[in-house]
Protein backbone atom coordinates (compact mmCIF):
# COMPACT_ATOMS: atom_id res chain seq x y z
CA UNK A 1 0.00 0.00 0.00
CA UNK A 2 0.71 3.62 -0.99
CA UNK A 3 1.77 5.98 1.61
CA UNK A 4 -1.34 8.23 0.91
CA UNK A 5 -3.42 4.83 0.92
CA UNK A 6 -1.58 4.42 4.25
CA UNK A 7 -2.25 7.75 6.03
CA UNK A 8 -5.76 7.66 4.21
CA UNK A 9 -6.66 4.32 5.97
CA UNK A 10 -5.72 5.33 9.34
CA UNK A 11 -7.40 8.25 8.93
CA UNK A 12 -10.30 6.47 8.61
CA UNK A 13 -9.53 3.80 11.46
CA UNK A 14 -9.48 6.76 14.03
CA UNK A 15 -12.10 8.93 12.85
CA UNK A 16 -14.74 6.69 11.22
CA UNK A 17 -17.64 8.60 11.96
CA UNK A 18 -16.31 12.12 10.78
CA UNK A 19 -17.59 11.87 7.34
CA UNK A 20 -17.04 15.50 6.32
CA UNK A 21 -13.61 15.33 7.89
CA UNK A 22 -12.92 11.98 5.57
CA UNK A 23 -14.08 13.54 2.41
CA UNK A 24 -12.03 16.89 3.05
CA UNK A 25 -8.84 14.70 3.78
CA UNK A 26 -9.54 12.16 0.54
CA UNK A 27 -10.13 15.09 -1.47
CA UNK A 28 -6.48 16.48 -0.05
CA UNK A 29 -4.40 13.22 -0.52
CA UNK A 30 -5.92 12.41 -4.08
CA UNK A 31 -4.80 15.67 -5.33
CA UNK A 32 -1.33 15.95 -3.66
CA UNK A 33 -0.49 12.96 -5.04
CA UNK A 34 1.79 13.66 -7.98
CA UNK A 35 3.42 16.29 -5.74
CA UNK A 36 4.28 13.33 -2.83
CA UNK A 37 5.19 10.96 -5.19
CA UNK A 38 7.85 13.35 -6.30
CA UNK A 39 9.12 14.16 -3.37
CA UNK A 40 10.03 11.51 -0.84
CA UNK A 41 11.29 13.93 1.68
CA UNK A 42 7.55 14.47 2.80
CA UNK A 43 7.03 10.54 3.42
CA UNK A 44 10.29 10.89 6.04
CA UNK A 45 9.00 13.70 7.54
CA UNK A 46 5.78 12.05 7.80
CA UNK A 47 4.33 15.11 6.83
CA UNK A 48 0.59 13.83 5.63
CA UNK A 49 0.38 11.71 9.33
CA UNK A 50 1.31 15.46 11.32
CA UNK A 51 -1.20 17.44 8.61
CA UNK A 52 -4.11 15.08 9.54
CA UNK A 53 -4.14 15.38 13.05
CA UNK A 54 -4.80 18.65 14.44
CA UNK A 55 -2.48 20.15 16.82
CA UNK A 56 -5.45 20.10 19.76
CA UNK A 57 -9.06 19.98 20.02
CA UNK A 58 -10.68 21.70 22.61
CA UNK A 59 -14.24 20.91 23.29
CA UNK A 60 -16.42 22.51 26.19
CA UNK A 61 -19.84 22.82 27.38
CA UNK A 62 -21.92 26.39 27.07
CA UNK A 63 -24.88 27.37 29.51
CA UNK A 64 -26.85 29.90 29.05
CA UNK A 65 -29.96 31.26 30.11
CA UNK A 66 -33.07 31.70 27.85
CA UNK A 67 -35.55 34.62 28.12
CA UNK A 68 -37.67 32.58 30.11
CA UNK A 69 -34.96 31.74 32.54
CA UNK A 70 -34.11 28.29 31.43
CA UNK A 71 -30.65 26.95 31.28
CA UNK A 72 -29.61 26.00 28.32
CA UNK A 73 -26.37 23.98 27.59
CA UNK A 74 -24.81 23.95 24.32
CA UNK A 75 -21.24 22.35 23.04
CA UNK A 76 -18.82 24.60 21.65
CA UNK A 77 -15.23 23.49 20.47
CA UNK A 78 -12.11 25.62 19.00
CA UNK A 79 -10.21 22.84 16.82
CA UNK A 80 -6.68 24.32 16.43
CA UNK A 81 -5.58 22.78 13.50
CA UNK A 82 -2.23 24.22 12.16
CA UNK A 83 0.39 27.14 12.79
CA UNK A 84 3.26 26.74 10.49
CA UNK A 85 2.90 29.56 8.59
CA UNK A 86 1.41 32.32 11.17
CA UNK A 87 -1.00 31.95 14.36
CA UNK A 88 -4.41 29.64 14.00
CA UNK A 89 -6.78 31.55 11.99
CA UNK A 90 -10.53 30.56 11.03
CA UNK A 91 -14.35 31.05 11.40
CA UNK A 92 -16.86 30.44 14.50
CA UNK A 93 -19.78 28.68 12.94
CA UNK A 94 -22.74 28.24 15.29
CA UNK A 95 -25.36 26.26 13.55
CA UNK A 96 -27.71 23.15 15.03
CA UNK A 97 -25.57 20.72 12.42
CA UNK A 98 -22.12 21.64 14.04
CA UNK A 99 -20.08 18.37 15.40
CA UNK A 100 -16.25 17.86 15.56
CA UNK A 101 -16.80 16.24 11.76
CA UNK A 102 -17.63 19.51 10.78
CA UNK A 103 -15.24 21.78 12.49
CA UNK A 104 -12.42 19.37 11.69
CA UNK A 105 -13.35 19.01 8.23
CA UNK A 106 -13.01 23.27 8.08
CA UNK A 107 -10.09 23.43 9.93
CA UNK A 108 -8.08 21.24 7.60
CA UNK A 109 -9.61 23.07 4.44
CA UNK A 110 -8.10 26.29 6.39
CA UNK A 111 -4.78 25.26 6.77
CA UNK A 112 -4.39 25.43 2.95
CA UNK A 113 -6.62 28.09 2.39
CA UNK A 114 -4.90 30.33 4.49
CA UNK A 115 -1.47 29.44 3.03
CA UNK A 116 -2.85 30.33 -0.53
CA UNK A 117 -3.61 33.83 0.55
CA UNK A 118 0.19 34.42 0.80
CA UNK A 119 -0.61 36.20 4.26
CA UNK A 120 0.81 34.66 7.76
CA UNK A 121 -2.12 32.85 9.22
CA UNK A 122 -2.28 29.15 10.29
CA UNK A 123 -5.60 26.69 10.51
CA UNK A 124 -8.33 26.23 12.22
CA UNK A 125 -11.92 26.52 12.86
CA UNK A 126 -14.41 26.67 15.94
CA UNK A 127 -18.31 27.07 16.47
CA UNK A 128 -20.89 25.62 18.62
CA UNK A 129 -24.51 23.41 17.83
CA UNK A 130 -26.27 26.57 19.08
CA UNK A 131 -29.14 28.00 16.49
CA UNK A 132 -29.49 32.07 16.16
CA UNK A 133 -32.45 31.51 14.51
CA UNK A 134 -35.27 32.59 16.43
CA UNK A 135 -33.54 34.00 19.33
CA UNK A 136 -33.56 37.43 20.72
CA UNK A 137 -30.58 39.53 20.76
CA UNK A 138 -29.93 39.31 24.33
CA UNK A 139 -30.30 35.41 24.33
CA UNK A 140 -27.18 35.71 21.60
CA UNK A 141 -25.40 37.93 23.68
CA UNK A 142 -25.89 35.52 26.87
CA UNK A 143 -24.47 32.39 24.83
CA UNK A 144 -21.27 34.31 23.40
CA UNK A 145 -20.56 35.85 26.46
CA UNK A 146 -20.63 31.90 28.05
CA UNK A 147 -19.00 30.93 25.06
CA UNK A 148 -16.14 33.56 25.79
CA UNK A 149 -15.74 32.95 29.60
CA UNK A 150 -13.91 29.46 28.36
CA UNK A 151 -12.15 30.18 25.22
CA UNK A 152 -10.22 33.03 25.95
CA UNK A 153 -7.93 30.99 27.67
CA UNK A 154 -7.38 29.70 24.21
CA UNK A 155 -7.07 32.64 21.67
CA UNK A 156 -5.29 35.50 20.93
CA UNK A 157 -3.75 37.71 18.49
CA UNK A 158 -0.42 35.86 18.39
CA UNK A 159 -2.10 32.50 19.25
CA UNK A 160 -5.18 32.16 17.55
CA UNK A 161 -7.75 34.83 15.97
CA UNK A 162 -11.31 33.62 15.03
CA UNK A 163 -13.87 35.42 12.72
CA UNK A 164 -17.27 34.44 11.59
CA UNK A 165 -18.62 31.91 9.36
CA UNK A 166 -22.38 30.58 9.39
CA UNK A 167 -24.42 32.10 12.03
CA UNK A 168 -21.98 34.43 13.15
CA UNK A 169 -22.22 37.88 11.77
CA UNK A 170 -21.03 41.37 13.28
CA UNK A 171 -23.37 40.99 15.74
CA UNK A 172 -21.91 37.84 17.41
CA UNK A 173 -18.24 39.28 16.87
CA UNK A 174 -18.83 41.97 19.21
CA UNK A 175 -20.32 39.94 21.52
CA UNK A 176 -17.55 37.41 21.38
CA UNK A 177 -14.72 40.65 21.46
CA UNK A 178 -16.93 42.43 24.26
CA UNK A 179 -16.56 39.38 26.79
CA UNK A 180 -12.88 39.15 25.77
CA UNK A 181 -12.07 41.74 27.06
CA UNK A 182 -14.09 41.98 29.51
CA UNK A 183 -12.05 38.94 30.60
CA UNK A 184 -8.53 40.06 29.66
CA UNK A 185 -8.38 43.64 29.68
CA UNK A 186 -6.86 43.56 26.84
CA UNK A 187 -7.62 45.52 23.69
CA UNK A 188 -6.20 42.90 21.05
CA UNK A 189 -7.14 42.52 17.37
CA UNK A 190 -8.07 38.75 18.44
CA UNK A 191 -11.13 38.44 16.41
CA UNK A 192 -11.67 40.34 12.91
CA UNK A 193 -14.53 40.58 11.27
CA UNK A 194 -14.89 43.52 14.08
CA UNK A 195 -17.28 46.46 13.61
CA UNK A 196 -15.75 49.58 12.01
CA UNK A 197 -15.95 51.28 15.20
CA UNK A 198 -14.10 49.13 17.41
CA UNK A 199 -10.99 48.18 14.97
CA UNK A 200 -12.85 46.29 11.60
CA UNK A 201 -11.46 46.53 8.07
CA UNK A 202 -13.73 48.58 5.65
CA UNK A 203 -14.45 45.51 2.87
CA UNK A 204 -14.05 42.59 5.54
CA UNK A 205 -17.99 41.89 5.35
CA UNK A 206 -17.99 42.25 1.35
CA UNK A 207 -14.72 40.00 1.36
CA UNK A 208 -15.41 36.41 0.34
CA UNK A 209 -18.17 37.44 -2.20
CA UNK A 210 -16.16 40.18 -4.06
CA UNK A 211 -13.33 37.83 -3.80
CA UNK A 212 -15.15 35.07 -5.00
CA UNK A 213 -16.31 36.95 -7.97
CA UNK A 214 -12.53 38.33 -8.47
CA UNK A 215 -11.25 34.43 -8.60
CA UNK A 216 -13.78 33.32 -11.36
CA UNK A 217 -13.46 36.69 -13.18
CA UNK A 218 -9.75 35.60 -13.78
CA UNK A 219 -10.62 31.22 -14.16
CA UNK A 220 -13.47 32.57 -17.10
CA UNK A 221 -11.38 35.34 -18.49
CA UNK A 222 -8.96 33.20 -19.19
CA UNK A 223 -11.30 31.60 -21.42
CA UNK A 224 -12.57 35.08 -23.05
CA UNK A 225 -15.44 34.89 -20.67
CA UNK A 226 -16.45 37.17 -18.64
CA UNK A 227 -19.49 37.91 -16.00
CA UNK A 228 -21.23 40.64 -18.48
CA UNK A 229 -24.26 38.95 -20.04
CA UNK A 230 -23.95 36.04 -18.04
CA UNK A 231 -26.74 33.82 -16.53
CA UNK A 232 -25.96 33.12 -12.53
CA UNK A 233 -27.44 30.90 -9.81
CA UNK A 234 -26.09 31.76 -6.41
CA UNK A 235 -27.31 29.45 -3.59
CA UNK A 236 -27.61 30.92 -0.27
CA UNK A 237 -28.47 34.61 1.43
CA UNK A 238 -26.22 35.31 4.09
CA UNK A 239 -22.85 37.49 4.08
CA UNK A 240 -21.39 35.26 1.15
CA UNK A 241 -23.94 34.94 -0.92
CA UNK A 242 -24.57 38.53 -0.64
CA UNK A 243 -21.96 40.04 -1.77
CA UNK A 244 -21.40 37.51 -4.39
CA UNK A 245 -24.34 39.11 -6.09
CA UNK A 246 -23.54 42.35 -5.32
CA UNK A 247 -20.40 42.00 -7.29
CA UNK A 248 -21.55 39.87 -10.37
CA UNK A 249 -24.21 42.35 -10.90
CA UNK A 250 -21.98 44.89 -10.92
CA UNK A 251 -19.98 43.50 -13.60
CA UNK A 252 -23.22 42.82 -15.34
CA UNK A 253 -24.46 39.32 -14.99
CA UNK A 254 -27.98 38.65 -14.06
CA UNK A 255 -28.26 36.91 -11.09
CA UNK A 256 -31.74 34.78 -11.64
CA UNK A 257 -32.02 32.94 -8.06
CA UNK A 258 -30.96 32.66 -4.16
CA UNK A 259 -31.96 30.64 -1.17
CA UNK A 260 -31.92 30.10 2.15
CA UNK A 261 -32.26 26.35 4.22
CA UNK A 262 -36.07 26.37 3.32
CA UNK A 263 -36.17 27.09 -0.40
CA UNK A 264 -35.34 28.81 -3.02
CA UNK A 265 -36.48 32.10 -5.12
CA UNK A 266 -36.39 32.05 -9.18
CA UNK A 267 -36.77 35.68 -10.22
CA UNK A 268 -36.21 35.77 -14.16
CA UNK A 269 -35.81 39.83 -14.32
CA UNK A 270 -32.61 39.05 -12.27
CA UNK A 271 -32.82 39.30 -8.30
CA UNK A 272 -33.43 42.82 -6.80
CA UNK A 273 -30.61 42.63 -4.00
CA UNK A 274 -31.55 45.63 -1.90
CA UNK A 275 -35.04 43.81 -1.71
CA UNK A 276 -32.54 40.18 -0.50
CA UNK A 277 -30.57 42.37 1.77
CA UNK A 278 -33.92 44.26 3.73
CA UNK A 279 -35.37 40.78 4.77
CA UNK A 280 -31.98 38.62 5.38
CA UNK A 281 -29.93 40.96 6.92
CA UNK A 282 -32.21 44.27 7.83
CA UNK A 283 -34.93 41.84 9.90
CA UNK A 284 -33.45 38.12 9.83
CA UNK A 285 -36.26 36.92 7.82
CA UNK A 286 -36.61 34.12 5.40
CA UNK A 287 -35.69 34.28 1.39
CA UNK A 288 -39.52 33.37 0.37
CA UNK A 289 -40.52 37.03 1.69
CA UNK A 290 -39.16 37.80 -1.67
CA UNK A 291 -42.10 37.18 -3.61
CA UNK A 292 -44.28 38.87 -1.40
CA UNK A 293 -42.38 42.42 -2.51
CA UNK A 294 -41.83 40.79 -6.23
CA UNK A 295 -44.75 39.19 -7.02
CA UNK A 296 -43.56 37.95 -10.36
CA UNK A 297 -40.78 36.14 -9.09
CA UNK A 298 -41.13 32.08 -7.71
CA UNK A 299 -40.56 30.03 -4.50
CA UNK A 300 -39.69 26.71 -4.52
CA UNK A 301 -39.46 24.92 -0.69
CA UNK A 302 -36.40 22.40 -0.80
CA UNK A 303 -32.50 23.63 -1.64
CA UNK A 304 -31.36 21.01 -4.22
CA UNK A 305 -33.89 22.41 -7.08
CA UNK A 306 -32.23 25.66 -7.52
CA UNK A 307 -29.48 23.76 -9.55
CA UNK A 308 -31.99 23.15 -11.83
CA UNK A 309 -32.39 26.47 -13.37
CA UNK A 310 -30.39 26.75 -16.33
CA UNK A 311 -26.84 29.10 -15.81
CA UNK A 312 -23.86 29.88 -17.56
CA UNK A 313 -21.73 30.51 -13.91
CA UNK A 314 -23.37 28.44 -10.40
CA UNK A 315 -22.07 29.59 -7.40
CA UNK A 316 -22.59 27.50 -4.24
CA UNK A 317 -22.45 29.89 -1.49
CA UNK A 318 -24.35 28.28 1.42
CA UNK A 319 -22.91 25.17 3.00
CA UNK A 320 -21.25 21.97 2.79
CA UNK A 321 -21.91 19.18 -0.16
CA UNK A 322 -24.84 21.26 -1.73
CA UNK A 323 -24.30 19.75 -5.38
CA UNK A 324 -24.06 16.18 -5.42
CA UNK A 325 -23.78 14.25 -8.39
CA UNK A 326 -26.94 14.69 -9.84
CA UNK A 327 -27.41 17.77 -8.93
CA UNK A 328 -23.44 18.36 -11.27
CA UNK A 329 -25.12 16.90 -14.02
CA UNK A 330 -28.11 18.79 -14.20
CA UNK A 331 -26.01 21.84 -14.47
CA UNK A 332 -23.67 20.23 -17.16
CA UNK A 333 -26.98 18.67 -19.07
CA UNK A 334 -28.16 23.01 -18.69
CA UNK A 335 -25.03 24.44 -19.98
CA UNK A 336 -23.37 25.45 -16.84
CA UNK A 337 -19.95 26.70 -17.87
CA UNK A 338 -18.25 27.51 -14.79
CA UNK A 339 -18.52 26.80 -11.17
CA UNK A 340 -16.98 29.09 -8.39
CA UNK A 341 -17.34 27.89 -4.36
CA UNK A 342 -17.90 30.32 -2.20
CA UNK A 343 -18.81 28.07 0.42
CA UNK A 344 -16.48 25.52 2.04
CA UNK A 345 -16.71 22.19 0.28
CA UNK A 346 -20.34 22.63 -1.75
CA UNK A 347 -20.05 20.12 -3.81
CA UNK A 348 -19.34 15.91 -3.30
CA UNK A 349 -16.71 14.60 -4.25
CA UNK A 350 -18.68 12.92 -7.40
CA UNK A 351 -20.12 16.36 -8.37
CA UNK A 352 -16.74 17.77 -8.89
CA UNK A 353 -15.83 14.79 -11.25
CA UNK A 354 -18.53 15.16 -12.88
CA UNK A 355 -17.83 18.92 -13.31
CA UNK A 356 -14.43 18.02 -14.18
CA UNK A 357 -15.26 15.31 -17.01
CA UNK A 358 -17.62 17.76 -18.73
CA UNK A 359 -15.09 20.19 -18.94
CA UNK A 360 -16.97 22.49 -16.82
CA UNK A 361 -14.49 25.35 -15.25
CA UNK A 362 -14.82 24.45 -11.30
CA UNK A 363 -12.93 26.82 -8.46
CA UNK A 364 -12.86 24.98 -5.61
CA UNK A 365 -13.11 26.89 -2.11
CA UNK A 366 -10.46 27.01 -0.30
CA UNK A 367 -9.14 28.90 -3.35
CA UNK A 368 -12.18 31.41 -4.30
CA UNK A 369 -13.73 32.04 -1.11
CA UNK A 370 -10.20 32.73 0.08
CA UNK A 371 -10.85 36.54 0.36
CA UNK A 372 -12.53 36.56 3.43
CA UNK A 373 -9.71 35.29 5.63
CA UNK A 374 -7.77 37.43 3.35
CA UNK A 375 -8.96 40.62 4.52
CA UNK A 376 -9.05 39.09 8.15
CA UNK A 377 -5.60 38.88 7.92
CA UNK A 378 -5.32 42.10 6.67
CA UNK A 379 -7.81 43.62 9.37
CA UNK A 380 -5.17 42.17 11.96
CA UNK A 381 -2.28 43.73 10.16
CA UNK A 382 -4.02 47.26 10.09
CA UNK A 383 -4.86 46.22 14.34
CA UNK A 384 -0.77 46.10 14.10
CA UNK A 385 0.11 49.07 12.59
CA UNK A 386 -2.91 50.97 14.89
CA UNK A 387 -4.15 52.24 11.22
CA UNK A 388 -7.12 52.08 9.06
CA UNK A 389 -7.32 51.78 5.16
CA UNK A 390 -9.71 52.72 3.24
CA UNK A 391 -12.06 50.60 1.17
CA UNK A 392 -10.64 51.43 -1.96
CA UNK A 393 -7.03 49.86 -0.80
CA UNK A 394 -8.28 47.28 0.95
CA UNK A 395 -10.33 46.22 -2.01
CA UNK A 396 -7.51 46.50 -4.14
CA UNK A 397 -5.21 44.47 -2.07
CA UNK A 398 -8.23 41.87 -1.70
CA UNK A 399 -8.05 42.06 -6.01
CA UNK A 400 -4.79 41.32 -5.62
CA UNK A 401 -4.71 38.83 -3.49
CA UNK A 402 -7.19 36.67 -5.45
CA UNK A 403 -5.21 36.84 -8.86
CA UNK A 404 -2.27 36.27 -7.45
CA UNK A 405 -4.38 32.66 -5.70
CA UNK A 406 -5.61 31.89 -9.10
CA UNK A 407 -2.20 32.63 -10.55
CA UNK A 408 -0.37 30.12 -8.22
CA UNK A 409 -3.25 27.72 -7.82
CA UNK A 410 -3.21 27.77 -12.33
CA UNK A 411 0.77 27.18 -12.29
CA UNK A 412 0.79 24.90 -9.70
CA UNK A 413 -1.83 22.48 -11.61
CA UNK A 414 0.45 23.16 -15.20
CA UNK A 415 3.62 22.05 -13.31
CA UNK A 416 2.40 19.01 -12.43
CA UNK A 417 0.40 17.61 -15.57
CA UNK A 418 -3.31 18.79 -14.42
CA UNK A 419 -3.73 21.74 -16.40
CA UNK A 420 -7.31 23.59 -15.49
CA UNK A 421 -7.55 21.37 -12.57
CA UNK A 422 -7.96 24.26 -10.04
CA UNK A 423 -7.84 21.54 -7.29
CA UNK A 424 -4.73 19.63 -7.62
CA UNK A 425 -3.17 23.48 -7.99
CA UNK A 426 -4.80 24.97 -4.84
CA UNK A 427 -4.11 21.67 -2.84
CA UNK A 428 -0.82 21.51 -4.37
CA UNK A 429 0.17 24.85 -4.01
CA UNK A 430 -1.05 25.69 -1.10
CA UNK A 431 0.32 22.18 0.65
CA UNK A 432 3.94 23.20 -0.38
CA UNK A 433 4.57 25.92 1.64
CA UNK A 434 2.97 25.14 4.71
CA UNK A 435 5.17 21.68 4.81
CA UNK A 436 8.64 23.03 3.38
CA UNK A 437 7.46 25.35 6.87
CA UNK A 438 7.19 22.75 8.96
CA UNK A 439 10.09 20.73 7.96
CA UNK A 440 12.17 23.99 8.52
CA UNK A 441 11.02 23.92 11.99
CA UNK A 442 11.90 20.51 13.24
CA UNK A 443 9.51 17.73 14.75
CA UNK A 444 7.15 19.44 16.63
P1 LIG B 1 -24.34 33.02 6.78
O1 LIG B 1 -24.78 32.47 8.06
O2 LIG B 1 -24.25 34.49 6.59
O3 LIG B 1 -25.31 32.50 5.61
C1 LIG B 1 -25.46 31.15 5.37
C2 LIG B 1 -26.49 30.97 4.27
O4 LIG B 1 -26.55 29.60 3.89
C3 LIG B 1 -27.90 31.33 4.72
O5 LIG B 1 -28.65 31.73 3.61
C4 LIG B 1 -28.40 30.02 5.27
O6 LIG B 1 -29.82 29.90 5.30
C5 LIG B 1 -27.80 29.03 4.30
N1 LIG B 1 -27.53 27.74 4.98
C6 LIG B 1 -26.82 27.56 6.11
N2 LIG B 1 -26.79 26.27 6.46
C7 LIG B 1 -27.52 25.64 5.55
C8 LIG B 1 -27.87 24.29 5.37
N3 LIG B 1 -27.47 23.33 6.23
N4 LIG B 1 -28.62 23.97 4.29
C9 LIG B 1 -29.04 24.94 3.43
N5 LIG B 1 -28.72 26.25 3.55
C10 LIG B 1 -27.99 26.58 4.59
O7 LIG B 1 -22.96 32.32 6.44
P2 LIG B 1 -21.83 32.74 5.40
O8 LIG B 1 -22.44 33.39 4.21
O9 LIG B 1 -20.79 33.45 6.14
O10 LIG B 1 -21.24 31.31 5.00
C11 LIG B 1 -21.71 30.58 3.88
C12 LIG B 1 -20.64 29.58 3.46
O11 LIG B 1 -19.44 30.29 3.10
C13 LIG B 1 -20.20 28.57 4.53
O12 LIG B 1 -19.86 27.36 3.90
C14 LIG B 1 -18.96 29.20 5.13
O13 LIG B 1 -18.13 28.24 5.72
C15 LIG B 1 -18.33 29.79 3.87
N6 LIG B 1 -17.38 30.86 4.05
C16 LIG B 1 -17.69 32.00 4.76
C17 LIG B 1 -16.76 33.00 4.87
C18 LIG B 1 -17.07 34.29 5.54
O14 LIG B 1 -16.22 35.18 5.51
N7 LIG B 1 -18.23 34.47 6.14
C19 LIG B 1 -15.42 32.87 4.30
C20 LIG B 1 -15.21 31.68 3.51
C21 LIG B 1 -16.16 30.72 3.43
P3 LIG B 1 -30.67 30.38 6.58
O15 LIG B 1 -30.80 31.86 6.43
O16 LIG B 1 -31.93 29.62 6.43
O17 LIG B 1 -29.90 29.97 7.78
O1 LIG C 1 -14.08 29.80 6.01
C1 LIG C 1 -13.50 30.89 6.16
O2 LIG C 1 -12.46 31.17 5.55
C2 LIG C 1 -14.09 31.87 7.08
N1 LIG C 1 -15.16 31.61 7.62
C3 LIG C 1 -13.38 33.15 7.37
C4 LIG C 1 -12.29 32.94 8.36
C5 LIG C 1 -11.59 34.19 8.86
O3 LIG C 1 -10.77 34.02 9.77
O4 LIG C 1 -11.86 35.28 8.37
Amino acid sequence: MGYIERVYDSVVQKNGEQKEFLQAVKEVLDSLRPVIEKNPVYEQHAILERLVEPDRQIIFRVPWTDDSGKVQVNRAMRVQFNNAVGPYKGGMRLHPSVNLGIIKFLGFEQIFKNSLTGLPIGGAKGGSDFDPHGKSDAEVMRFCQSLMNEMYKYVGPDVDVPAGDIGVGAREIGYFFGQYKKLTDNYHGVFTGKGLTYGGSLTRTEATGFGLIYFVSEMIGEKGRNFDGATVVISGSGNVATFACQKAQELGAKVVAMSDSNGYVYDKEGIKLDVVKEIKIGRRGRIKEYVDQVPSAEYHEGCSGIWTIPCDIALPCATQNEIDEESAKILVKNGVFAVGEGANMPTTIEGTKVFQENGVLFAPGKASNAGGVSVSALEMSQNSLRLSWTFEEVDERLHNIMVNIYKNCRDAAEKYGYKDNFVVGANIAGFEKVATAMIAQGLY
